[in-house]
This record gives C-alpha cells, structure tokens and sequence, in this order.
C-alpha cells in the first residue's frame, strides 16, 4: 500500500488504484466523462484531469497511478477552467438537441455541462451533421451525439469479445465506427445494446417502437397481449424513486392495465414452459449418452455470437426457443383459441430488459404461429417512457394481479433474470424429470452470483454426476466455448453436459435495454432480488406450475410432443 492525500485527506491504498479510485473510496467525485468504474480507463476525454503537488501540468485522474506521498488537488480554479474548456470545445461540436434526445436528463454530458455552468447557448457550434446509423434492427447510432470517449468501443471489444466499432480514421478525423462504414447491421454486432449502457450520451440507443405500441392499443379492431421479462419487475421502481431491486411486479401488471393492454400475461409463465421444454430436450441427451453438450438458447446476443464466432457449435445449442418466443407463438395459437380470437388481429407485445430481444423478434424462424409470433419489443426504458407518457405515478399505483391463462410462474421462473437462474431452474426439474422426485433443497447456490464463470457438479440418483457451466458476458461464454471446442477436439467430449449463457454481464438484469445507471452494482442488486421473489414465491419448480400443466393437458399434449416441437422448438443456423 501507499500513503496518498486528496483534497488534504491522508488514505492509504493499494499501489495499484488510479486517482480516480482512491478519491471514490473516500467519496471525493473527480468530474469525469469517459471514465466509467466497470470498464478500463481509456483517457480520452481530459476531464478528470488533477493537480499533483510537483508535477507542472494536470493529470488524468483516471489513468494516473497513486504513488508514495503524493498529493493530489482535485479542484482548483485552474482545474475548473480546464475542464470547461474541455466539455465546451465537445458541446460545440455536438447535436446539442436535448429536450427530445433519449438520453435527455440521464445524459452525463448535460449533467457535467450544468454542472461546470457551461452555456451552450453561447458556444458557437460547428457541428456539420450526418445520418444517424439505422441500419440495425435492435440499435441506433447517432453519431451528431457521439463524443469520441470510447465506452462503447471497451465494452464491445473487451468485455463483450464482439468488434464491431472501432476507431477510424486519424488526428481531428477520428470517429469511432463500423468497420468500412458498413453500419451496425453489417458489422458483427449481436445487438446485445452493452454499448447503449454505457454511452454517457444519447449517441447509441435502442430503435423505438413506442409508437407503433401505442398505435395498437388505441386501435379497437387490435387485441394487444403483453408479457414482461423476468428482470423488468426487479427494475422498474428504481426509476420512480423506489429503492435499487425492489420487487415490483404487481405495480408492473397495474401500469400495464392502465396503459391499456387488453391482455396482461407474463413472460416468467414461458420461463417455466421452456425448462419443460429444454429440461426434457436435456435429459433425453443426458439418458443418450450425448459426448456433445446442450447450451441454453434463450439470449438472443448469445444466438447471434454463436452463429458469428462458434458456428461449429450451433448443434448444441438447445433447439427450445427463447421464453419470449414460446410465449409469442402462444399467443396467436393456444391464447387465440382459447379466447376465441382471430389470432391475425392480435398483436403480441414483449417488454424486455433486452435490445437484442428486438431481433430476435423479427427472425424468420419465429413465426410458426403463420404469423410474425412477437409483433413489438419495448425494452425497459421505453416502458418506463411509456409510463410516463400515460402519467401513471408508479410507486403509488395499487397492486393488481394478472390475467388468468399465461401468467402463473414459479421462483424457477423468476430467477431466469440473473446469470445462473435458468442453470438453476433447469436443475431444480431435470432432477425430478429423471428422478420422479422432488429436490429437497431447490438453493443451487454454486451457480449463483457473479463470478464470470461458474461451474458445479449436481448428483442424479440413477444417471450420476452432472456438470454444468455458467457463463455471462460474452468474453466469459469464449472461455467456457473454448473449453468445450477443446474437450471435444482431444477427448471427443465436452467437459460439461449442460451449459447456460447469457450474453449480458449480471444475465437479463444487466441486459442493454435496462434503465440508465445499468452497472454492475445495480446488476447485482437486481440479481438478488429475483432470488428474494424466489424464495417468497409459494411454487418454486417449473414442473409445479398449474398454468404449465394445463397447456399440456388442454393443448400440447406433453413435453417435447410433436405440437410442441413444431411450435416451441427451432433451430439457429445463418
Ligand atoms: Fe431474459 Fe429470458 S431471462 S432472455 O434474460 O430466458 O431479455 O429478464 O425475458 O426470453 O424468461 C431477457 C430477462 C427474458 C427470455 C425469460
């Protein structure tokens, strides 16, 4: 360790921290931009520059190591002055459109421009606009907004192992970009909206369908059924002033009903239907021998890595779709029928904490219903949008319950949310499945948490040891791909039977769609209150979920039944 002084504040810390660090330790803010704590420091902005007693220029507090004696001046009327000049030279040459930018009041640039008592007004703007990227079908770049820092480049390259933007060009040229200018959908993007998590401003965001939403609603002719991830109910309140991971789902079924849904379901209902479906897919593999392992297929990002970066290992991944998916098909069939519907005038609404969930959506593969099966795709933060629009106060609007037919759900349904929880969920079923016995104790604690990779080794009286792997953000899922790849090339097996991967750092909770302040502190927060809904749900296993059960018995027939197959189960291949 090192003795250091902020601002006059004698801390000893670890030779390793940046200024940066230390100052957060004793909660001393250094202004910042590019700097982000989840993600390596880059040092492009200049903002968080400090004066360090013996050195005649600022430094950059975020890429500045403490060091024995130092002592460290983090605001100054010189270190002021320079930071202005800093946000300001930004701000004029920036799409200074605030009031209907989607990043508006969440944005860090505004708040550091308000906060240095910048007047944007005043600063002449040099801005020579372009079009804003829409090529994506889940992601929107809007380079009038960009500010150069680079987040978006970190995440994508190093913690998501993606590369699809990247610096171009050179000295006042430089931009950051796709490769050849080709746009986000032509690059290998697997629309996992990480970028749009961490972009300080309004530059990357999630291409709208509020409108169309709307617009189907207040259409009489329309039946609008909607369903919300098990991370939305975890993640609503902290945006109207409810503390971080309060558990929220009965408000959330309210606002929905307000709003004008004709049909409030719920996605954890599909959660549990799809550890039937892949909980049956895994043991018939598991009873085979299978030396290849079974890979869950419910995050959309983790599809699309596949499909660019493992394509070797597209038979593995699990053949169920993706809870959205089964619940959209439902819609317009079993929902439709049992209704009483014209299935062609439902519309089918996902609320998802996910950015790629909206390409997911539009894959050809998803219609076996005859139809697009998920018409629309809000993510978190247009829901919340949404609520705001329709002025409903939601920390005050009373609980309500859901409709009836496809909205009971287990704690195993609830906890597919974090990383771990469909591992988790699936075990607590395999187990009965082989077994025809109920786990005493459902906890799998091993796989919970947020350790990049986790692994267990699970007893089935009858088959043996199970092992299984967990890995969340896609540089984590390379590690555990990389293994099986190896185990199978030398050894002819993978060395885990059952592996879950959730593109998103934290799982869903952490997903891109996800309100603003998404970090890692808040994943974690999130994760352990869907463990909390779990343990207070009176049902915890899938296989005890009444509503599951009597769409078997009324429609599907039985786990893996040929209906079943035709309209739960798919296969990803480009
Ligand atoms: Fe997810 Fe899933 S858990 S993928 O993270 O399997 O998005 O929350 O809805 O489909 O259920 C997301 C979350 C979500 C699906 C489920």
């Amino acid at each position: 360790t090192v003795n250091v002084f902020i601002d006059g504040h004698h801390l000893e810390v670890p030779e390793t921290m940046t200024i940066i660090e230390a100052a957060d330790k004793i909660g001393i803010y250094i202004p910042r931009l590019c700097y982000h704590p989840d993600l390596p420091p880059t040092g492009n902005c200049g903002v968080c520059v400090v004066e360090i007693a013996g050195n005649p220029t600022p430094k950059r507090a975020c890429c500045t190591p403490v060091a024995e004696g130092m002592k460290i001046v983090t605001n100054s009327k010189k270190l002021r002055s320079y930071r202005k000049t800093v946000v300001e030279m930004i701000l004029s040459n920036h799409d200074v459109t605030c009031p209907t930018c989607p990043a508006n009041n969440k944005c860090e640039l505004q708040s550091l421009a308000n906060n240095l008592g910048v007047d944007s007004e005043a600063l002449p703007n040099i801005l020579v606009k372009t079009p804003a990227d829409e090529s994506s079908l889940s992601i929107i770049r809007d380079t009038n907004k960009c500010i150069g820092c680079g987040r978006c480049i970190t995440v994508c390259n190093e913690v998501q192992t993606v590369y699809a933007l990247t610096f171009a060009e050179r000295g006042i040229d430089t931009h950051i970009d796709t490769a050849f200018s080709q746009g986000m959908a032509n690059s290998p993007c697997v629309n996992c909206g990480q970028c749009t998590v961490y972009c300080p401003t309004g530059a990357l965001h999630e291409r709208s369908e509020l409108d169309a939403v709307w617009e189907a609603i207040l259409d009489p002719e329309k039946h609008v059924i909607v369903q919300e991830a098990p991370s939305i109910r975890v993640s609503l309140g902290e945006e109207f002033g409810m503390p971080l991971g309060s558990v929220t789902p009965k408000k959330m079924y309210a606002a929905l009903r307000k709003i004008g849904f004709d049909s409030v379901m719920d996605t954890n209902f599909t959660a549990d239907l799809t550890i039937m479906e892949e909980g049956t897919e895994c043991v018939t593999k598991l009873k085979a021998g299978e030396k290849r392992p079974l890979i869950t297929s419910c995050s959309p990002g983790w599809i699309k890595f596949m499909e660019t970066y493992y394509p070797d290992l597209a038979d593995c991944v699990s053949t169920a779709k993706s809870p959205m998916s089964m619940f959209g098909v439902l819609s317009k069939t079993y929902y439709a029928q049992e209704k009483g519907i014209d299935p062609a005038k439902i519309v089918s609404v996902a609320i998802m904490p996910c950015t790629a969930k909206k390409f997911e959506a539009r894959r050809p593969e998803l219609s076996d219903s005859g139809f697009q099966d998920t018409d629309y795709v809000l993510t978190t933060r247009e829901f919340i949008r949404m609520i705001k629009e329709a002025g409903i106060d939601f920390a005050n609007i009373p609980d309500e319950e859901p409709d009836e037919g496809m909205s009971f759900y287990t704690g195993a349904g609830t906890i597919f949310g974090a990383t771990g929880g469909v591992m988790e969920a699936a075990i607590r079923s395999a187990y009965y499945l082989v077994t025809g016995t109920d786990l005493q104790n459902v906890d799998i604690t091993a796989v919970r948490g947020l350790e990049g990779v986790k692994e267990a080794s699970v007893d089935v009286p009858g088959f043996g040891k199970v092992n299984v792997a967990v890995a969340h953000g896609l540089s984590n899922a390379r590690k555990v791909l990389d293994r099986v790849r190896e185990g199978l090339a030398t050894k002819g097996e993978s060395p885990w039977h059952f592996i879950e991967i959730m593109a998103c750092p934290g799982g869903c909770v952490g997903g891109g769609g996800q309100p603003y302040g998404n970090d890692i502190a808040s994943r974690a927060r999130r994760g352990l209150a869907l463990y909390e809904e779990d343990r207070n749900l009176p049902v915890r296993m899938s296989h005890h979920n009444p509503e599951v059960l009597k769409v078997y018995e009324k429609f599907l027939g039985e786990p893996n039944s040929k209906l079943a197959l035709k309209l739960l189960h798919t296969h990803y291949f480009k």
